[in-house]
């Protein structure tokens, strides 16, 4: 009976408290999915040429919508360049130095296959799959608006500013 009574007083502390874990635990995850959306912005796929020289390297690859392939490539022995076939992007003319970056926006996803223009005849060709973009996380309805202690003191502060500026201005008119 008396245990019972006892745990009925300290629940209210032990709310507040998981509150407070829960609280953390928000703030922690609207941190880290931001985070994770701006590196996921971030990250090139890069395709470079092997060392047959003939070959992309990988020539193989996915991303998603949003992200960006780059091609690069320097002191080569041949000049190469990446061209989409259905003309979506094209690094250029054939170059043993290239550094080409190409973004996939929102709508492009599908299955992209792309040549070196002088040398596709030996196989040096590619495939790009770009998959739809990821649906964004839904909005958090949650958001505890902690209670802005700042106010009185900022008021504080500006009735303080404008006594000065009063006390300043005030000066030259009596004398
Ligand atoms: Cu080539």
């Amino acid at each position: 009976m008396v245990w019972e009574s006892n745990t009925c007083i300290e629940n209210p502390y032990r709310v507040s408290k998981v509150m407070k874990y829960v609280f953390f635990a928000i703030v922690l995850l609207l941190l880290s999915t931001g985070h994770a959306a701006a590196e996921n912005a971030s990250t090139d796929v890069v395709i470079t040429v092997d060392s047959t020289n003939l070959r992309f390297n990988p020539s193989e690859v996915t991303l998603q919508e949003g992200q960006a392939v780059r091609f690069v490539w320097g002191g080569q022995a041949l000049p190469h360049n990446a061209v989409a076939k259905d003309g979506l992007f094209d690094s250029g003319e054939p170059s043993r130095d290239v550094d080409y970056r190409f973004v996939f926006e929102n709508g492009t996803a599908g299955d992209y296959e792309f040549v070196c223009e002088p040398h596709e005849s030996f196989g040096m060709v590619g495939t790009i799959t770009v998959e739809p973009a990821p649906l964004p996380p839904p909005a958090e309805v949650v958001e505890e608006v902690e209670v802005v202690e700042e106010v009185p003191a900022l008021s504080l502060l500006s009735s303080i500013t404008m006594l000065a500026f009063v006390a300043i201005l005030r000066r030259p008119v009596e004398e």
